[in-house]
């Protein structure tokens, strides 16, 4: 993967104001290589990185990081081939059970994934999946809420990184567990909407085993100069793909082993 920065700060700058508007106000504008066809993945971060300097700036808390396009469903669903990166903060976190609102997103889908909480710092290049189990403290089971801010969800891996992975709301639930008393690969899950099971998978879906994808991400941070540090809440990425919500649905997603987390959508 190539971190070659090709944009001109201005235009990093540029970028970003574009995206976190477009966060903001929740509507959707063109990818953003309509403009700039020659961005590279290392443009996409920069303009990630730009947009968490300034979330920071205004006060929000970086709560940890989510892999995302690490299975095959979602990248067959997206139409691309490599996994990326975003960042979580606490404004984006939201509780277990509660009404989310649909009014600041724009087309919102969710997604089931193991989410994991470190306790000690990882530093890449060359993170294993055994270096990720041995600094992992629990794992407990998450919904993702992603809003790709791109019209139709048409747009390529370089304006996904820089819109952070899509990222726009997550929620934690369920019970935490150890990760050494499960098999990681095996978790089934099931997502009921509004009482009907619409997608189920398991989380070998998720680059074989689901620590492969924190393993992953530690490495793209060390490309990016930056360690996973301890205390970190890590989604892992989507097990099935994305399922579209609007106002009145109400999500469960049934974890094996892990139990389950709700929410619902309002207006
Ligand atoms: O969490 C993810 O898999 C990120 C998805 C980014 C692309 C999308 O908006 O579906
Ligand atoms: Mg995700």
């Amino acid at each position: 993967m190539s971190m070659n920065v090709t944009l001109s700060r201005e235009d990093v700058v540029r970028l970003c104001e574009r995206v976190e508007g477009a966060q903001k106000r929740a509507c959707a504008i063109p990818k953003l290589t309509d403009e700039y066809p020659g961005m590279t993945m290392g443009d996409g971060y920069a303009v990630q990185f730009e947009l968490r300097r300034r979330f920071l700036e205004q006060g929000h808390r970086q709560v940890g990081w989510k892999a995302g396009l690490t299975s095959k469903a979602k990248m067959q669903q997206m139409g691309v081939s490599v996994p990326s990166i975003g960042f979580l903060t606490d404004r984006m976190a939201r509780p277990e059970n509660s009404a989310i609102s649909t009014a600041d997103l724009v087309h919102p889908r969710v997604e089931c994934e193991v989410a994991f909480v470190m306790k000690k710092t990882l530093a890449g290049p060359g993170c294993t999946r055994a270096d990720v189990l041995a600094a992992t403290d629990y794992v407990l089971p998450a919904v993702e809420i992603i809003d790709s801010r791109f019209s139709g969800f048409k747009f390529d891996l370089e304006s996904v990184v820089a819109d952070n992975g899509s990222s726009a709301r997550f929620v934690g639930g369920g019970r935490a567990r150890y990760a050494e008393e499960l098999d990681l690969r095996t978790l089934g899950v099931v997502m009921e909407k509004n009482g009907e099971i619409v997608t189920m998978g398991a989380s070998a879906a998720v680059l074989g085993h689901p620590a492969e994808a924190i393993a992953m991400l530690v490495n793209i941070l060390a490309e990016l100069g930056e360690e996973l540090p301890a205390g970190s809440f890590v989604m892992s990425g989507g097990i099935t793909e994305a399922i579209a919500v609007k106002p009145g649905d109400s999500i469960i997603a049934r974890f094996q082993e892990l139990g389950s987390v709700s929410m619902r959508f309002v207006d």
